[in-house]
């Protein structure tokens, strides 16, 4: 193991594709893997990017790929598909749109299908973040559809958020419902070739004037037209200043230390969701208690709080 973990810090794209498909199968190496990667990690600046199916992001990807690597610095994408409930399968247009940076070894690009993973996907991707930091990427960004509560937990796992918005979708309203308009860093407009762009952006600043404390600088909103390569420059400025302020004002820092608060929460309830699963037959003993309400009627709280007292005992008695 000592020659992969030091072939993954040398960036050996081989040896990280390894090192992912351990994180995703959650083979037995993978713990002692993730520690021994842990102190190199930290120094990778990640970003979230969502939005609406359709608004852009892979296409704005490509183009800051290419923008960052003109600067010489190593990008890894991670891009969540939405599983289909029907299917199963995972879409992999993402993988398409950034296709012509396939080729380029400063380049890597992954998707990750949106369910199947022990512990969830954001634990999946929060173990691959960690195994590109320790290769020494500069910039890992996060795709995920800003749908569901699974997607906001993932792009979460980012220092900062690029939420992708555009005209003619209703998304504003979208975005506020989701509570995505909370989380959000930087904004982007796309599709700014379209008609409303500006009208967007107004009612976007207009949004944001009541989310900002007065100490913190303004949320950036900026217009992009990914399709013609306009506004990347500015996007990727932005984020860049938007990066240091997080940083100089102590925030980058805080927010690190509630992902890990979270990580240790999440992998501690895996843990003990595991053991008794194991070892007390919980599938068991939940069908005999949907048994006795439904057959017989019984009360679903008082039943469960005498039942887990019972497991509960049993699991101190160990
Ligand atoms: N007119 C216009 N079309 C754009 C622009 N940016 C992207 N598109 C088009 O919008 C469509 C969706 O682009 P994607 O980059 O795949 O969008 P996405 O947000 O990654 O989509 P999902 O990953 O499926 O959610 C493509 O047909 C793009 O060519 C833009 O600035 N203007
Ligand atoms: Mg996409």
């Amino acid at each position: 193991m000592k020659d992969l973990t030091q072939q993954i810090l040398n960036g050996d794209i081989r040896s990280i594709a390894r090192a992912i498909s351990i994180v995703e199968n959650n083979a037995p190496l993978k713990e002692p893997l993730l520690d021994e990667l842990y102190p190199f990690c930290g120094k990778a600046m990640i970003w979230g990017i969502t939005g609406a199916p359709g608004a852009g992001k892979s296409t704005l990807l490509d183009r800051i790929i290419a923008a960052e690597r003109e600067q010489q610095r190593r990008v890894a994408v991670i891009a969540v598909d939405p599983t289909s409930p029907f299917t199963g399968g995972a879409i992999l247009g993402d993988r398409l749109r950034m296709q012509r940076h396939a080729l380029d070894s400063g380049v890597f690009i992954r998707s990750m299908a949106s369910r199947g993973y022990l512990g969830g996907i954001a634990g999946a991707t929060r173990d691959v973040i960690k195994v590109f930091d320790a290769a020494g990427y500069d910039l890992i960004i996060i795709e995920t559809i800003g749908v569901g509560q699974s997607e906001v937990e993932v792009v979460s796992l980012a220092d900062m958020i690029l939420l992708v918005l555009v005209p003619g979708l209703g998304d504003e309203i979208q975005a506020l419902k989701a509570g995505i308009m909370e989380i959000g860093d930087i904004f982007i407009i796309n599709k700014k070739d379209r008609e409303g762009a500006v009208k967007l952006k107004t009612e976007v600043e207009y949004v944001l004037r009541f989310k900002n404390e007065s100490s913190a600088p303004p949320n950036p909103v900026i217009m992009t037209a990914a399709t013609l390569n306009e506004g990347i420059a500015e996007v990727i400025a932005a984020a860049e200043q938007y990066f240091q302020y997080l940083t100089d004002s102590g925030q980058l820092e805080q927010r690190r230390r509630q992902r890990l608060r979270q990580e240790f929460y999440d992998i501690v309830l895996t843990k003990i969701q595991q053991v008794v699963e194991n070892h007390y037959n919980l599938t068991q003993k939940v069908e005999r208690l949907v048994e006795l309400v439904v057959e017989h009627h019984e009360k679903p709280y008082a039943l469960i709080e005498k039942h887990l007292n019972s497991i509960l005992k049993e699991i101190e008695q160990r």
